[in-house]
């Protein structure tokens, strides 16, 4: 018997940065997140006479078999006899969302390879333990996880939507985003502002995104961006993931806007910067980075589906 369950990655406009409860997985500050339709994750479970875990096709380390047995543990008492192949269409943990896609296909892959049809507040509990944003991947479109450790999906005229991401650095991150959020919270001076500034920022942005007020999520979602980068800097020691080629490519989009292409950007765990445009506005922004020398882009629209079985037998 096997199970094949696709999911795609989110990027959020109001970033989830913070756990107030580390074994439930639940944040200090609601985050909102587009689901886009690249970077994808394919995961199957097969019947098989020992537990394995391949991952872009290489057997994974014992750290990360540990961590996807110790989630299957939550749909079935015997992990051992399933074989488990996830496979990312990108790079793997950077700052990519490679966690939210992968582990939320592979909830929706267990809910079913298992027979457990939990109901969607159980499966997202579960799915939050192998990754806090994860959680939104499960639902496509405008997702919203709130502090209660709910999700809801917001219906908001984002079809026109376009992503392009900046690659500035393909290789796998230094620091975690679990321990890096970890540290923010522990020693960074800054975290309580950032908890206030970020759950008003979820307001406003569910607004704007119900408006269709495209400058108005700009401006929320750079600012957003920025003041997790600036509290996660103000730990000890500092936590800095953005590049020289990262903050150029910033002053570039910032000057692109400011001459009437609509677009702005966002930051996640990593040096990769995303950005968000419009349909009219795609072609003319992709065509000044790639004059700029930032040539390795990827481009996307938003997915109105989130993780789903795609294949059984
Ligand atoms: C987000 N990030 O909202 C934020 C912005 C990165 C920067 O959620 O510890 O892999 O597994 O819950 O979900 C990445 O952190 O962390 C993340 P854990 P996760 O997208």
């Amino acid at each position: 018997m096997f199970v094949k369950a696709t999911s795609f990655a989110n990027f959020a406009l109001v970033k989830y940065w913070g756990k107030q409860d580390k074994e439930k997985i639940i944040p200090y500050n609601d985050s909102i997140s587009i689901t886009w339709d690249i970077f994808k994750t394919y995961t199957i479970l097969e019947t098989s006479s020992r537990f394995s875990f391949t991952l872009n096709n290489q057997r994974a380390s014992t750290k990360e078999s540990e961590k996807v047995k110790a989630f299957l543990r939550h749909f079935t008492d015997d992990v051992e006899r399933v074989r488990v192949m996830s496979q990312n269409t990108f790079p793997t943990a950077a700052g990519l969302a490679s966690s939210a896609s992968a582990f939320s296909a592979l909830a929706k892959a267990a809910n079913h390879f298992f027979g457990c049809n939990y109901d969607s507040t159980t499966l997202e509990a579960i799915t939050r333990k192998g990754s806090g944003s994860a959680v939104r991947s499960l639902y496509g479109g405008v997702v919203r996880w709130q502090r209660d450790g709910r999700v809801r999906t917001i219906d908001a005229p984002i079809e026109d939507y376009r992503l392009v991401v900046i690659m500035i650095d393909e290789n796998k991150k230094a620091i975690s985003s679990r321990d890096a959020m970890e540290r923010t919270v522990a020693t960074s001076p800054f975290f309580n502002a950032w908890v206030d500034q970020a759950n008003t920022d979820a307001n406003k942005m569910e607004h704007a995104l119900k408006d269709g007020d495209f400058t108005q999520i700009g401006q929320i979602a750079t600012q957003n961006a920025m003041t997790m980068h600036a509290t996660m800097l103000a730990a000890t020691p500092p936590i800095l993931y953005l590049k020289d080629k990262s903050m150029e490519a910033l002053a570039l989009i910032t000057e692109l806007n400011n001459e009437g292409i609509e677009c702005f950007y966002t930051l996640d765990a990593g040096s990769n910067v995303k950005v968000i445009t419009t349909k009219t506005h795609v072609e003319t922004l992709v065509k000044r980075l790639k004059s700029h020398q930032f040539t390795k882009l990827y481009q996307g629209k938003p997915s109105f589906k989130g993780a789903f079985i795609s294949d059984e037998g």
